[in-house]
């Protein structure tokens, strides 16, 4: 059996060997038996040219980079709350000072000047324009982010602004958090506030970041603020989530009917483990919770099929009339993308979704442990364009790795480039597919705050050091200038 371990023995052989089918029935949990499927062959790198007016930018979000956690009248939010409280951040790192952009986002947008960046995402963070989460505006909150929106236009890059990454005023958590219907007509009263101080700039607005992350994580699993464990209450959030898209879309509207309007959506490419129409059924199931529970709503006025019985209208406080809320003819769809799930059909899961998802581990993974694998980005990309046709943008897509200054300064993430040349290689797949894509913003700009992981995983096209605050240009940083500028992938 010594053969094995020798390196021209690959997985593929292994699991077409007596013991290899052994082990899919003995190392992976039931239902695992048929891996060997997964072994396609990746798709070979492909060069693109990108559209003309293809828009290159990068992402960020308040919390993770601001810092100035209580400055300037800034009220307390869940994940000033969060962090906190010892125990719930890796290394108890917080984001009260984070990347300190509040003080130096002049040079960030210099950065991103010197980067041939067009379009930049970034959020606001309600407690700064609404301490406790409602009233009358924080003025210099709002003129932060107008100088924020002023730099960028001067430098030519399109602000794209996130209305809420995550950073709710404790305050609203303390009333009941998103299970509270009340939430809603909180969060559209703070949304016109900031459309109309910022609207005559910002043209582009995505009203949320990932809803189903910070519902499900922050209400069901407890892994990030507020740290509840309740999947009644968690669905109860994404129930009044949508209510509150919806509202806010018409809000914004009525501010300015030429703004666009959509939300950054998170994705992964769900794959069924397996041939088996069960594996099939529940990956759809699992597509249908993770990937479009907050645009089927908006899009098609109702819940798309993700539970085994009868959606839990009656859990999520489904009153009637609510579809019509939730309705909101989105100008277009941001997807945030990192990774694919494999997805196994498990009848007893105790979410009543009958799904099983885990990572997979065929590709390279990055210093996060996420696997790397382009194919999954295309097809989830072209997925999304068939079942809803509405224009995309990249609204972040990346990945952690560690690589740091070496003696002469320089930040040398081959991987980094090597990921996003991949990834990239992909989405002109799926575009000369047919999909409609106008922009990628990648995450992120700067290495910051990873909300559980601290400072542990680092994101960004530029090193931070955090004890000087030092900014330098990684090579992946250098290598996005040159496509940026020429939107050729070679
Ligand atoms: C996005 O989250 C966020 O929008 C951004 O703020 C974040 O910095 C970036 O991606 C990188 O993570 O899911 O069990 O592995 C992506 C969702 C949620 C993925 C937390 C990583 C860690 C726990 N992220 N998750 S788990």
């Amino acid at each position: 059996m010594n053969h094995f371990r020798s390196s021209s023995f690959t997985r593929r052989d292994f699991l077409g060997t007596a013991l290899g089918a052994a082990a899919g029935f003995s190392v992976y949990p039931s239902g695992h038996r048929f891996l060997g499927e997964l072994l396609a062959p990746a798709t070979p790198f492909t060069p693109f040219q990108f559209p003309k007016d293809f828009l290159w930018g990068s992402a960020t979000a308040s919390y993770q980079i601001e810092g100035a956690w209580n400055e300037d009248g800034k009220g307390e939010s869940i994940w000033d709350r969060f962090s906190h409280t010892v125990g719930k951040v890796k290394g108890a790192y917080t984001g009260d000072v984070a990347c300190d952009s509040y003080h130096r986002y002049k040079e960030d947008v210099a950065i991103m000047k010197q980067l041939n960046l067009q379009s930049c995402r970034f959020s606001v963070s309600w407690p700064r324009i609404q301490a406790n989460g409602s009233g009358p505006a924080i003025q210099k909150g709002l003129d932060y982010y107008k100088r924020v929106a002023d730099s960028l236009l001067e430098a030519k890059i399109r602000p794209i602004c996130t209305l809420y990454h995550w950073d709710l005023p404790q305050a609203l958590e303390d009333a009941g958090g998103w299970p509270n219907r009340d939430l809603a007509a909180r969060f559209v009263d703070y949304s016109q506030i900031v459309a109309k101080a910022l609207g005559d700039r910002v043209q582009h607005w995505c009203i949320f970041n990932e809803p189903w992350v910070f519902t499900f994580l922050g209400y069901s699993w407890g892994i990030h603020a507020p740290a509840r464990n309740s999947l009644p209450d968690c669905m109860r959030a994404t129930h009044v989530v949508n209510i509150a898209q919806g509202q806010a879309f018409r809000a914004l509207k009525a501010i300015n009917s030429k703004l666009q309007v959509g939300t950054a959506f998170s994705m992964a490419n769900c794959e069924p483990a397996t041939s088996s129409d069960a594996d099939k059924q529940a990956a759809d199931r699992a597509h249908a919770l993770g990937n479009v529970w907050f645009i089927h709503p908006a899009l098609k006025g109702e819940y798309p099929k993700a539970f085994l019985g009868e959606t839990p209208f009656e859990t999520m406080g489904v009153k009637s009339g609510d579809m019509e809320l939730c309705k909101a003819p989105l100008d277009f769809l941001g997807i945030n993308y990192y990774r694919r799930q494999l997805v196994n059909a498990d009848p007893k899961a105790s979410d009543g979704t009958g799904v099983h998802n885990y990572d997979a581990h065929e590709g390279p993974l990055t210093d996060f442990a996420w696997e790397v694998w382009p194919d999954s980005f295309h097809d989830l990309v072209l997925r999304i364009h068939k079942e809803y046709g509405l224009p995309i943008e990249i609204t972040e897509n990346g990945a952690s790795y560690l690589d740091a200054p070496d003696e002469h300064g320089r930040v040398p993430d081959q991987r980094r480039i090597e990921f996003v040349r991949g990834y990239l290689s992909a989405l002109g797949r799926a575009i000369a597919d047919g999909a409609n894509v106008r922009a990628y913003h990648h995450w992120s700009l700067l290495d910051n705050f990873e909300w559980a992981e601290g400072y542990s995983q680092r994101f960004g096209m530029v090193y931070v050091d955090f004890r000087s605050q030092k900014r330098t240009i990684k090579d992946s940083g250098k290598w996005y200038a040159e496509l940026a500028k020429s939107g050729k992938l070679t």
